[in-house]
């Protein structure tokens, strides 16, 4: 049966300190996601954007943190609502939600919507942990944070728009972790989560730490949801993305693990949702990290080199 996609665009910067990253859904676009999703074999649609409340101001260090150290939650909110109503609306439609950013605050609504009436893990290909709070973090920026609120971090306790109560913490499965800071790294060996880190990569290879990565994020609950943060990859390979980590994964492992993915998913079922995120087109001369984002995208819905068997 051909794989149904909804494109969902999520155009928003709040949680960043990088201005441009809103503009990331454009540049997916613009770079041919939907070109890339049909040579896939996927039917899509592309629902458009959710709405970004106006930034009051473009400056983001006159941004004065709110609520304790967490910058424009009221705006964070305000998308959070709306994307998690689409990924919801387009789940029990029978499509594949595919979110593209925006920053990483997003995954708050995807999470939120995938989670919405099923058990649910979540693979989180990132150089970072995601797992920062207002209290923990170093920045105040929300895209540091999404993980810590879906799994109702004591920061966001009863923020209800925040957390995902059926995403299981036993489901959550880190892939690529190079940039992690203290508190934030005793949190992710505390929690119940797996994390593969780069070294793991480099000691195990892409392709055992995917499958692995993927049985346990899938392992019963009713589906996955895939968190593609750009900067998952080497800068070399994913320039355009607000805060690079060298080290990365090549463009190969890259599309191995989609690929990867994929094939878990043709086997199990298990892809539930999927995002790209943090593509920021104004920091990358040629776009290629928006057109990297499509290509990947495609590859975790079953672009195969050879067409499909
Ligand atoms: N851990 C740092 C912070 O919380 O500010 C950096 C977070 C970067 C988050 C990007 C989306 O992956
Ligand atoms: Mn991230
Ligand atoms: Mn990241
Ligand atoms: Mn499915």
């Amino acid at each position: 049966m051909t794989k149904q996609a909804r494109i969902i665009g999520a155009p928003t910067d709040y949680g960043a300190n990088r201005r441009g990253v809103d503009m990331g859904p454009s540049a997916i676009r613009y770079a041919g996601l939907a070109d890339q999703l049909e040579d896939a074999g996927v039917s899509c649609t592309d629902v458009g954007d959710v709405t970004a409340p106006p930034a009051e101001t473009q400056d983001a260090d006159k941004r004065v943190p709110e609520e304790g150290n967490a910058k424009f939650v009221e705006e964070i909110e305000a998308v959070s609502h709306e994307l998690a109503e689409e990924v919801e609306a387009t789940i029990a439609g029978g499509a594949t939600p595919l979110v593209v950013g925006g920053d990483h605050s997003v995954a708050i609504g995807s999470l939120r919507g995938a989670a919405a009436d099923a058990d649910i893990g979540t693979v989180w290909f990132d150089a970072h942990a995601d797992l920062n709070a207002p209290s923990t973090s170093p920045s105040g920026n929300v895209h540091g944070m999404p993980l810590a609120a879906a799994l109702g971090h004591r920061d966001f306790a009863g923020v209800d728009w925040a957390t995902a109560p059926r995403l299981n913490p036993e489901n959550v499965v880190w892939v690529g972790l190079r940039s992690v800071d203290d508190q934030e790294a005793a949190d992710v060996r505390d929690s119940a989560g797996t994390a593969f880190t780069m070294s793991d990569i480099d000691e195990h290879g892409i392709d055992e730490i995917t499958e692995r990565a993927m049985a346990i994020a899938s392992d019963g609950v009713d589906g996955v949801h895939v968190s593609l943060d750009l900067d998952w990859l080497d800068p070399n390979e994913a320039p355009g993305v607000g805060t690079p980590v060298r080290g990365g994964v090549t463009y190969r492992e890259a599309h191995r693990a989609m690929e990867i993915v994929a094939e878990h998913d043709r086997e199990h079922d298990s892809l539930r949702s999927m995002e790209a995120v943090e593509v920021n087109p104004i920091l990358d001369e040629h776009n290629e990290t928006a057109h990297l984002a499509t290509e990947l995208a495609a590859s975790a819905l079953g672009k195969r080199i050879l067409g499909r068997e």
